[in-house]
């Protein structure tokens, strides 16, 4: 009987080990579980885009960046609703503050980001959040987010509620 019990109790700790260091390097690399709660918010997460209610979002992506810089996000917002809705804020656990910027040229030919309050999201349209126009702005990193890291990061709509996004982390 021993000799029957010894291997599996060997391989249950074994196992239990194996959880243990996956849960630790899991919290170490700054992933989500303390933001499970708005992982609840979505109504669904595909491959190339996600979903809340009739709002989706695709092409998303962000800057690699150090601890304490700045990063930029893009990404396209389409409002399938037969409603206008308005993005009104954003949040996200990799920085102490996010911004919506527009990135605008100004008389001297030169460009500047001003900060919007809320982006307009009129019905049936779609909104490009890309290089030179609007982007997200996650200002102070609190950690670096390197080139394959994800980073989540959740908007909240006016009319539709909020809608949490994994951002994949690239090199510019
Ligand atoms: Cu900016």
């Amino acid at each position: 009987m021993k000799k029957v019990l010894l291997p599996i109790l060997t391989g249950m700790l074994f196992l239990i080990v194996l959880v243990l260091s996956i849960l630790v390097y899991k919290d170490k690399t700054g992933n989500y579980s303390q933001n499970q709660s708005t992982m609840d918010d979505i109504c669904g997460i595909t491959d190339d885009g996600a979903v809340v209610t009739g709002i989706r979002a695709n092409n998303f992506w962000g800057k690699a960046g150090l601890k304490g810089d700045n990063s930029e996000i893009y990404l396209i917002l389409h409002n399938r609703f037969a409603e206008d809705d308005v993005l009104v804020g954003i949040s996200s656990n990799a920085a102490k503050s996010v911004e919506i910027h527009l990135s605008q040229m100004v008389v001297d030919g030169a460009m500047k980001m001003i900060i919007q309050e809320s982006v307009a999201l009129p019905q049936n349209r779609k909104v490009e959040f890309v290089p030179g126009s609007f982007h997200i702005m996650l200002i102070n990193l609190t950690r670096d987010l390197n080139s394959g890291d994800e980073t989540l990061l959740t908007l909240h709509f006016q009319n539709q509620g909020n809608l949490a996004v994994i951002i994949p982390i690239k090199d510019w």
